[in-house]
């Protein structure tokens, strides 16, 4: 299986994050794909390749041309403002029960107006880094619309948070999205999205909410108790053209292991195959493991290894896109797991 990784995702390394109010170092950090890297090369039968350079025009397929424009500039707006020393990072936010939605001229405005949370804070070099994963989900897309059968976009930062307008949760640029619509717009005429992350893909859900040719199914935390908090309950069912074709299955926080899991995953597994799906695009987060600082399944090795040999038993072409998994001791091989349960 072809892995798409550049060293340019290093680029993104955010100081801090609020925790339960306790500043705490970023969770989400360049290591992790370090990680899943060595366990790459321990395992062997992977091969390491560069992305292709696609541009910011694949961002605007799911992504608002000021949001886009927002992010490359807002670094360099930080700076003239405050200086270097700190990632820039929002403050305020526009709740939805404000009566006006105007984007503010001042960049501590728009940093709030572009977020939903404190989470996704800006650097120097983050936007490279940005366009760089987006870059490895695209190449993996191309991939597979050129014949190859799976394919492994080892990005970061992660994306499925990220919603056309709005960046939190480590999240800037929906990866997997883009990587979607790329096969739509390549002759896959539907494409399914099975979301594997512990938390709600709420980015990759309103980016395709209203559509019937990209279905997507998230199994995850039960957002009654846990982040995103607001959204990816299982009364989201999709509207318009889009009605039934988004599938929510939340799952208990604390006690979430196999026996829970396995059967949510036959109903997702299902699902897609219902839909008749001609690609699957895997949101690959790894946070639903046992060990996971900030997420709450008890997801252990074995598990990795059956979710990837299911994956692989419905023969559809599939593109692994990594999102979260924060137990970087284990996150490699947890990783391989999935991927070596899928290829045999
Ligand atoms: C891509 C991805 O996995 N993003 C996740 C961002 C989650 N951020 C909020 C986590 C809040 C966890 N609260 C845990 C309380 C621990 N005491
Ligand atoms: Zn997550």
């Amino acid at each position: 299986m072809k892995v798409i990784y550049t060293e340019k995702q290093r680029l993104h390394r955010v100081k801090y994050e609020f925790l339960s109010g306790e500043p705490t170092p970023c969770f989400e950090k360049p290591e992790r794909a370090d990680m899943v890297l060595n366990a790459i090369h321990q395992q062997g039968g992977f091969t390491v390749c560069e992305p292709d350079a696609f541009g910011t025009d694949p961002m605007l397929w799911v992504h608002t041309p000021d949001y886009v424009e927002f992010l490359q500039s807002a670094w360099s707006e930080w700076e003239a403002r405050f200086g270097s020393e700190h990632d820039a990072s929002p403050y305020c936010f526009v709740s939805p029960r404000y009566l006006r939605h105007r984007i503010p001229k001042d960049i501590e405005g728009k940093l709030g107006y572009y977020s939903f949370d404190m989470t996704a804070a800006i650097t120097k070099t983050s936007w490279d880094a940005i366009q760089a994963a987006t870059d490895c989900a695209l190449t993996g897309a191309q991939l597979l619309i050129n014949g190859e059968h799976s394919a492994f976009a080892l990005c970061r930062p992660p994306g499925h948070h990220a919603a056309p307008d709005m960046m939190g949760g480590y999240c800037y640029i929906n990866n997997a999205a883009i990587a979607a619509e790329s096969l739509r717009r390549n002759g896959k005429k539907r494409v399914a999205i099975l979301d594997l992350d512990y938390h709600h893909g709420n980015g990759t859900q309103s980016i395709f909410y209203d559509r019937d040719d990209v279905l997507f199914v998230s199994i995850h935390g039960d957002p009654d108790y846990d982040y995103p908090h607001y959204l990816g309950f299982a009364d989201e069912v999709g509207e318009g053209k889009g009605k039934g074709y988004n599938l929510n299955l939340p799952l208990p926080q604390g006690k979430t292991d196999w026996s829970l899991y396995q059967p949510a995953l036959h109903t997702a597994l299902s699902r897609i195959q219902a839909f008749d799906a001609q690609a699957l695009v895997i949101s690959l987060g790894m946070d639903t493991y046992e060990n996971d600082p900030i997420s709450y399944f008890k997801l252990k090795r074995e598990d990795y290894r059956a979710i990837g040999e299911q994956l692989g038993k419905l023969g559809i072409p599939t593109l692994f896109v990594f999102e979260g998994g924060y137990a970087v001791d284990d996150l490699g091989y947890n990783t391989v797991a999935v991927l070596d349960g899928f290829k045999n």
